[in-house]
């Protein structure tokens, strides 16, 4: 079973942010796969690679109707977090109201738009899967660390 597994809705979402989630999960070592797969344009494919493949983590990334995260977290037990895609006639909006509106009973834990959303959804899972792993809670409360040393090391030189 994989930790995280990234899913996004269309490989042109991976420029749009998904590569900004992949990144962080690489930095922490973290056991990671992603794939193309669509709530609207591969239904079937969803649901067989959620229900065989399995993962502990969900990272799902849509733009538009971004039906993806709830349509993985109906088929999953594994927390599933959603990060809304830019583009589409409202820019991510579309896809940020698509995603964390879930009905009562059926959560997705909704990030940002984009590259900041996807970044924080990586870091996010990083968190969960840092509960169960002393080392990789060490790695993150030192990225912490040196995140803060670097805001302080560029104010200094405002
Ligand atoms: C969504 O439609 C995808 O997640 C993507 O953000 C958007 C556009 O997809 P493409 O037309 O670029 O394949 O389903």
């Amino acid at each position: 079973m994989k930790d995280v597994a990234i899913l996004m809705g269309s490989d042109s979402d991976w420029e749009r942010g998904v590569k900004a989630a992949a990144e962080t999960l690489k930095l922490f070592g973290v056991d990671w796969e992603a794939k193309v797969l669509s709530a609207h344009r591969t239904p079937k494919e969803v649901q067989a690679y959620v229900e065989n493949t399995g993962a502990k983590i969900y990272i799902c990334c849509a733009g538009m109707a971004a039906h993806l995260a709830g349509v993985v977290a109906a088929h999953t037990i594994s927390p599933v977090l959603g990060v809304p895609m830019p583009g589409g006639m409202m820019d991510g909006l579309d896809a940020l109201l698509s995603t964390v509106q879930m009905p009562p009973g059926m959560p997705v834990a909704t990030f940002g738009v984009g590259k900041s959303g996807a970044k924080n959804a990586a870091l996010f899972a990083v968190q969960i899967l840092g509960q169960n792993n002393s080392g990789l809670r060490a790695d993150y409360r030192q990225f912490r660390i040196d995140q803060r040393a670097v805001v302080l090391e560029k104010s200094v030189k405002l």
